[in-house]
């Protein structure tokens, strides 16, 4: 029905943000980095980022159990490009793309890496023209397991991320992954999403926040929230797995640790609001982070089972951040 008297529908809000679209895709990153509302191509597996030419691909060292895809972010563009603070970075003025290597020993080891790493990224956030707010950082490293106790290289690189974390945590912390890799390249590589309306952090009941962790975890809890939910109404989800309140179950048991680590997502959604609860994971993009590739078969079987809605999820394997961790999903939900 038309009418001269405009309602409230009508009027945006200042802070309204369009939703990025995200997917996995089989085509080759080269045509898909040819449109410019192209934000980010992330491959997977074995290969070469295409370095130099282009800042918006990065290459991730996870091998995909399954067809090798590549995960394509999309917004309304044009994206323009550049490397600044020593991170390359995308952006169309809504949303800001970034990503960074640290070679470890240049650094002197994991937490230099990590502490270098969130200082060049808040570097690059506090020197924004216009606002822009972390929304998710993903983390990437070799060997994440090595050492024991507090030698772990986990650990270390908790210390050097909480130690860099400045402006890129100036609203608190956002949602994130940590992940290792197998390669031997003792490279960390953090890339992230950021826009210029700043997102909601969620936590959930069902979990103790990762920042008040106990010491037996390590000298520096993790610095990182459950999810984020940003102004577009898309909630971007950290590595969940099977933690409840700050312990871990079903040690041992893989399909156990998933479908714990699914009661962990129903609850993380009806924390994130009744809009997100209501469209549920159906609506989502998940990523699983297997330890052993020989159960991927059986994981995606059991999710099909419990997620009938859900679209096929990119199966990575790698090894978690806690060594009685077997499986870790993370995603973005609501690709509106
Ligand atoms: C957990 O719940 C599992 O250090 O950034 C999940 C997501 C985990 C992110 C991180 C760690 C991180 O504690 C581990």
């Amino acid at each position: 029905m038309q009418s001269d008297v405009p309602s409230c529908d009508d009027f945006h809000p200042i802070t309204s943000l369009p939703p990025v679209h995200i997917g996995y895709q089989p085509e080759d990153a080269t045509s898909l980095l040819a449109d410019n509302t192209v934000l980010a191509v992330i491959s997977f597996g074995a290969g070469e980022s295409i370095k130099g030419t282009d800042a918006r691909h990065i290459h991730i060292g996870l091998d995909p159990i399954g067809p090798t895809r590549n995960e394509v972010w999309r917004v309304q563009g044009p994206v323009r490009q550049g490397r600044a603070s020593g991170v390359a970075w995308s952006s169309d003025g809504d949303y800001l793309f970034f990503h960074v290597e640290i070679d470890e020993d240049e650094a002197g080891g994991p937490a230099a890496a990590a502490e270098q790493a969130y200082a060049r990224i808040s570097a690059l956030i506090a020197g924004q023209a216009q606002a822009c707010h972390v929304l998710r950082l993903w983390n990437y490293l070799d060997a994440i397991n090595e050492g024991e106790g507090d030698a772990e290289r986990y650990r270390h690189f908790c210390i050097g991320r909480a130690q860099g974390l400045g402006a890129a945590a100036r609203n608190g912390f956002s949602a994130a992954t940590a992940i290792g890799r197998r390669d031997g390249r003792r490279v960390l590589q953090v890339y992230g999403l950021a826009a210029r309306t700043p997102g909601a952090a969620v936590e959930n009941p069902r979990q103790q926040s990762a920042w008040t962790y106990p010491r037996q975890y390590g000298p520096v809890p993790p610095t990182f929230a459950r999810a984020t939910r940003t102004a577009a109404g898309q909630l971007l989800v950290s590595g969940t797995a099977a933690v409840v309140g700050h312990a871990t179950v079903h040690g041992g048991d893989t399909l156990a640790q998933l479908d714990e680590t699914l009661r962990n997502l129903d609850s993380l959604m009806a924390a994130a609001g009744e809009d997100i609860a209501a469209r549920g994971l159906g609506d989502g993009l998940l990523k699983v982070y297997l330890r052993h590739a020989e159960e991927a078969d059986a994981v995606r079987q059991r999710l099909r089972e419990r997620e009938p809605g859900l679209g096929e999820a990119l199966v990575l394997c790698g090894d978690i951040c806690r060594a009685d961790l077997r499986i870790e999903i993370d995603g973005i939900l609501g690709r509106l």
